[in-house]
């Protein structure tokens, strides 16, 4: 999550990095430098390169190092050979003179009023050079006083929006997405596996339930030398302050802002201490409630009666105590999981290999990084069978959409290509965009000729609850929409779901068959677990996508494939578990 108190520490990173520099360090300068040259109103097309060139380093399956080594660096979408040289200097001293540079110049608080959604670069900077704000408070007070709307250029409902984004930036405070989280994690694992002192090891809390944002990390470990094994872990080269160092429980922060906790238990209650510690809370209270109805204790140490403990070294053995079969993870939030378990209803959750393709990914013909056969290539590297290429149509002028005659040329280098590739099949698509009155961005000709149609909206987000649920139900009804991508718009952290009556939504998806997506982008990750699972209990079908727009990003799969595990999702809920000939039956045509 790119909030202000961690995306800003990059500043600070020494001039001789302690650690090996990660891909994510570099995306974050680049992205922060894209923040203060938008704020020192640089040309738009400079602001881009950099915020482009962040995604391309971010989502790099190899790290940049490597490639700096072989000079390779200016192969990759968009990086030229300036932004190559700028990596460089940022793998040999962890920072770059330009974020210092503008660093020195900006205003800390402006850069933070640059992630209130709604609130522009030219406004931030109007409403801190005209009445000095410079403070997420400040702008708050002047907001719910109206001296914000004294000022020319600011409307009523501009304030209105500025105290909503407030809000929602301070209800994800301190958050961070799962990915997110997951780049700066694996390499403490890997650290923390190393050493002989680690007998066993898991992540447990919001990151084992795979949550879509984790407030902290909760680790677990088991070992042969507790003293060594905490001793490695406080002195992780990137651990920039340690709150507790002790035997059993240690604490540390580390440079970009991530909190993680370690706790060292015996092997006897390490699937006592797992289970305790993944939660959630409300779940844990649950089953504690149960067990002391048949004269149990459940704690992190194990289970007991009276003082004699009967279980606690596997998570197993804690259900087993409660009678239970072992309930996922991805279940635990008290959600009616421990009925269905004991119900032996539980279902069977949809995993990774089940997934037999992706049905959206974009190109370079509009605003993807790689090209047709390069996303076509690495498609058939995850072997799937299909991959379905569906770029934005023309209203979506961002991100250059395409007209029925591009669509058409399009469709002919598909046909070249699924010559070479014979083992994956192409299929035809497009995200089309839905229009503000319902209507599509592409003629029903040209929609006939495609395999997969795909609806989202990408404008107008600002119609009123009914208006908008109108609008996506018109689209809905088009004989020709499969697919209702991102179905509500939301941008964890950034953008909050566009008011929808989204019982209406489901009903009408269940009316004409046509199947709702689960956004694998982890920003997205739109429908969320509540309302993938009121979909697929209504009977509407649900697609995992990543709408990737480079090669890497088809390895979100993981994200959506998670998400649809937090929603009770079994494989037969997913349309694009199906083999190729039932994918097409099962599409609405
Ligand atoms: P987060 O970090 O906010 O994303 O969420 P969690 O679920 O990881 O919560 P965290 O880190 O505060 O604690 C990890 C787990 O420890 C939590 O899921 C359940 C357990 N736990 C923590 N405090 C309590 C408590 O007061 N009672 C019970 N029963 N369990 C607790
Ligand atoms: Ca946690
Ligand atoms: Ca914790
Ligand atoms: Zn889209």
């Amino acid at each position: 999550m790119r909030h202000a108190a961690t995306a800003r520490t990059s500043a600070r990173t020494p001039a001789h990095p302690r650690h090996a520099v990660e891909n994510i360090d570099i995306a974050r300068i680049f992205d922060e430098i894209g923040d203060l040259l938008e704020i020192q109103g640089e040309n738009p097309f400079r602001v881009r390169a950099y915020r482009t060139a962040a995604r391309t380093i971010q989502t790099l399956a190899v790290p940049a190092a490597s490639l700096a080594s072989e000079q390779r660096l200016d192969e990759l979408p968009g990086i030229g050979s300036d932004l190559a040289e700028k990596i460089g200097t940022i793998l040999e001293t962890g920072t770059l003179p330009l974020l210092q540079e503008l660093t020195a110049k900006t205003p800390e608080g402006l850069v933070e009023m640059l992630r209130i959604p709604g609130l522009g670069p030219r406004r931030a900077k109007l409403i801190y050079d005209t009445l000095g704000i410079e403070t997420l408070d400040a702008l708050e007070a002047a907001a719910k006083s109206g001296r914000l709307g004294e000022l020319r250029g600011i409307k009523e409902t501009t304030a209105r929006k500025i105290l909503q984004g407030i809000a929602d930036l301070r209800g994800h405070a301190g958050r961070w997405r799962l990915a997110e989280a997951d780049a700066y994690l694996q390499p403490l694992l890997a650290h923390l596996k190393h050493s002989p002192a680690v007998k066993q090891i898991e992540v447990a809390g919001s990151y084992r339930r795979r949550k879509e944002t984790v407030g902290d990390i909760d680790i677990l470990i088991v070992s042969s030398h507790p003293r060594t094994a905490v001793k490695r872990f406080v002195e992780y080269p990137r651990v920039k302050q340690v709150q507790a160092q002790g035997p059993t429980r240690s604490s540390v922060t580390l440079d970009c802002g991530l909190q993680v906790d370690l706790r060292v238990v015996p092997a006897a209650s390490f699937g006592s201490a797992l289970y305790y510690f993944t939660g959630s809370k409300a779940h844990n209270i649950a089953v504690r409630a149960r067990a002391l109805k048949g004269g149990l204790k459940i704690n992190e140490y194990g289970v007991f009666r009276g003082t004699r403990r009967i279980g606690g070294r596997t998570e197993e053995e804690v259900f087993r105590a409660v009678r239970l079969p072992w309930i996922p993870p991805e279940l635990r939030e008290a959600r009616g999981e421990i009925e269905a378990a004991q119900k032996r209803a539980l279902p069977t959750l949809i995993e990774l290999s089940d997934i037999r393709g992706d049905l959206q990914v974009h190109t370079t013909y509009t605003d993807g990084a790689n090209d047709l056969a390069e996303m076509i290539e690495a498609a058939h590297t995850c072997r799937y069978e299909y991959v379905a290429i569906t770029d934005h149509t023309k209203a979506v002028r961002v991100a250059g959409g395409l007209t029925r005659g591009q669509f058409h040329r399009q469709f002919k280098e598909i046909a070249r290509l699924q010559k070479r590739f014979s083992d994956i099949t192409i299929l035809k698509g497009a995200e089309v965009d839905i229009l503000d009155d319902g209507t599509l961005d592409l003629d029903d000709a040209t929609l006939a000729e495609l395999d997969i149609v795909i609806a989202a909206v990408h404008s107008k987000f600002n119609l009123s609850r009914s208006a908008m649920t109108k609008r996506i139900i018109r689209a809905l009804r088009h004989r020709h929409v499969q697919i209702l991508a991102h179905p509500t718009g939301r941008l964890i952290g950034r953008r909050e779901p566009y008011p929808l009556d989204f019982d209406e939504i489901i009903n009408a998806a269940a009316d004409h068959g046509v199947a709702l997506e689960i956004n694998a982008q982890p920003e997205r990750l739109d429908l969320d677990e509540v309302q993938a699972r009121a979909a697929h209990e209504a009977g509407v079908r649900l697609v995992i996508s990543t709408d990737a727009h480079r090669v890497e990003e088809l390895n979100y799969m993981r994200y959506g494939v998670d998400q649809a595990r937090r929603a009770w999702c079994e494989a037969r809920h997913v349309l694009n578990t199906l083999p190729l000939a039932e994918l097409r039956a099962a599409l609405r045509r």
